[in-house]
């Protein structure tokens, strides 16, 4: 769909009109529910998204295929959204709900994305086969930190994990436990494996993230293993004997929460953040931000740096301040 670009005047007027929206989704709350009236605005939640296309959940639980109304803004997956009965089995949805989060990522015109919304935690999900790449576990912890929402680390595959790469492993990944990051030794293979996880995602809206073929959608099978996906509307693009991902997704845990799987990346960048956002993505660095001589240090080439201090004393390491500068190097602001 081509992006249409909205003059202020008229920005204004939608968000007035999803205003209202939103407004007699208050007012029409009670009469809802004592009165037959399907057309009655009602609150639901985007589960899946294929373009204008939503699969809206309804309070009872059931899904409705939906299309957004023009000009709504860009509902995706985890929104909560006013919607309408439009037929037996279709509605349109009407407005977006305010969102608490809002996780997105740059396309490949480095335009920011949204790919989740509402979310609590961010879970980066790593395994020895595709082996991790580059920065993508800092830039995941730096998102999680700007956002606000729990992080923590998932070792998929445990059960493909020799004795050379497991203490590898420990070595590279141990030290975020010691920033307060959980780390998880998870299998999708092995039900006892998953115990771990399940703790971690009970009462949280989870997004799984990290590069394709990780193992994202095989965890989600093994940790919801009743998932009927019931409308053709949601059929996914599969390669080749491949079944990527090709859009985030929402389901429920039977623990209680919600679990939103995401199609896998080659590489996340940061979006359009500043400087001094990306250092507080970093959050072992907090207590020593402000602590400059400088109060633009780079934590770079500057005399008195108090980061570069905290390196030096063994309370940051070095891999992080690298990675550090690395990302502020690409930082598109
Ligand atoms: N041995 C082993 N294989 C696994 C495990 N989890 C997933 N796999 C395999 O890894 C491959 C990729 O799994 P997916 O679940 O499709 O990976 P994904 O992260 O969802 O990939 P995208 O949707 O492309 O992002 C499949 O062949 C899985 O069977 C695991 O714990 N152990
Ligand atoms: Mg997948
Ligand atoms: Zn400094």
């Amino acid at each position: 769909m081509p992006a249409r670009r909205l003059t202020e005047r008229q920005k204004g007027r939608i968000g007035l009109l999803q205003d209202q929206r939103r407004q007699r989704l208050r007012e029409g709350a009670e009469p809802t529910l004592t009165s037959q009236d399907d057309e009655q605005p009602r609150e639901g939640r985007v589960v899946v998204r294929h373009g204008a296309h939503l699969a809206v959940e309804d309070t009872d639980g059931s899904l409705r295929h939906c299309l957004a109304r023009q000009n709504l803004g860009e509902p995706v997956c985890g929104d909560r959204v006013v919607w309408q009965r439009t037929g037996p089995e279709n509605g349109v949805v009407t407005a977006i709900l305010p969102r608490q989060t809002m996780l997105s990522r740059p396309d490949f015109t480095g335009r920011d994305k949204p790919l989740a919304a509402n979310i609590t935690q961010l879970v980066a999900i790593f395994a020895p086969v595709p082996p991790p790449t580059g920065y993508l576990l800092d830039q995941y912890l730096a998102a999680a930190e700007t956002l606000h929402v729990k992080a923590a680390i998932a070792l998929n595959k445990a059960d493909l994990l020799d004795a050379a790469t497991h203490a590898h492993w420990s070595e590279q990944f141990g030290p975020y436990q010691d920033i307060g990051y959980p780390l998880l030794w998870i299998s999708a293979r092995d039900d006892q494996g998953l115990a771990p996880l399940i703790h971690h995602l009970q009462g949280e809206t989870s997004i799984l993230v990290g590069q394709s073929g990780v193992g994202k959608s095989s965890l989600v099978k093994a940790l919801i293993p009743d998932q009927e996906i019931p409308t053709g509307l949601l059929s996914e693009a599969r390669g080749v004997g491949r079944h990527t991902t090709s859009t985030a997704r929402c389901y429920h845990l039977p623990q209680g929460g919600l679990l939103i799987d995401s199609p896998g990346v080659r590489s996340f960048r940061l979006g359009a953040i500043s400087r001094s956002l990306l250092e507080q993505g970093f959050r072992e660095f907090g207590g020593y931000l402000g602590h400059c001589r400088f109060s633009d240090c780079r934590h770079d080439q500057e005399p008195q740096c108090a980061i570069k201090q905290a390196v030096e004393n063994g309370l940051i390491r070095p891999e992080r301040l690298h990675s550090f500068h690395q990302l502020a190097s690409e930082l598109t602001r």
